[in-house]
């Protein structure tokens, strides 16, 4: 009884949780079946790249920027894109709670990303971006997939 306990709250602790980490080759379909690949311009490699380097593919992922927070695999901050109802004077640009970027459904966090990229900023409003995946060898990311 003891073990059959143990199992069903182990099970719980696993399935329980929302997050998800995806893999490149998952993430490269999922960007090509939303359009994410190619919009404005900038290819599945380039978004996987971002993603690398924001979020290890975690959609669990949260960082404190101070007097802000950034969300999910794409790091979505709380101070433009999302309410966390913790920051002051949020603009909320997708109209979303940012706790819905920290789950295993990633759509909502594509059409944040599109929005964050029509930006005049474009996709300099990720620092990895410039750093890491502007203007390099990207194939490494969508290799094999
Ligand atoms: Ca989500």
């Amino acid at each position: 009884m003891k073990v059959i306990l143990c199992l069903a709250f182990l099970t719980c602790m696993i399935f329980g949780t929302q997050g998800k980490t995806y893999t490149r080759c998952q993430l490269n379909k999922i960007f090509k079946d939303t359009g994410l690949a190619e919009y404005r311009g900038h290819s599945a490699a380039e978004w996987i790249c971002i993603v690398e380097y924001e979020s290890s593919y975690n959609t669990e992922a949260i960082n404190d920027e101070g007097s802000s927070r950034d969300y999910g695999i794409f790091q979505l901050n709380s101070k433009y894109w999302c309410n966390d109802g913790k920051t002051a004077g949020s603009a909320n640009a997708c109209q979303k709670s940012c706790s819905s970027f920290l789950n295993d459904d990633i759509l909502d966090d594509i059409e944040c990303a599109k929005k964050v990229v029509s930006d005049p900023k474009g996709m300099s409003a990720w620092v990895a971006w410039g750093q890491y995946c502007k203007g390099k060898d990207l194939s490494k990311y969508t290799k094999g997939c």
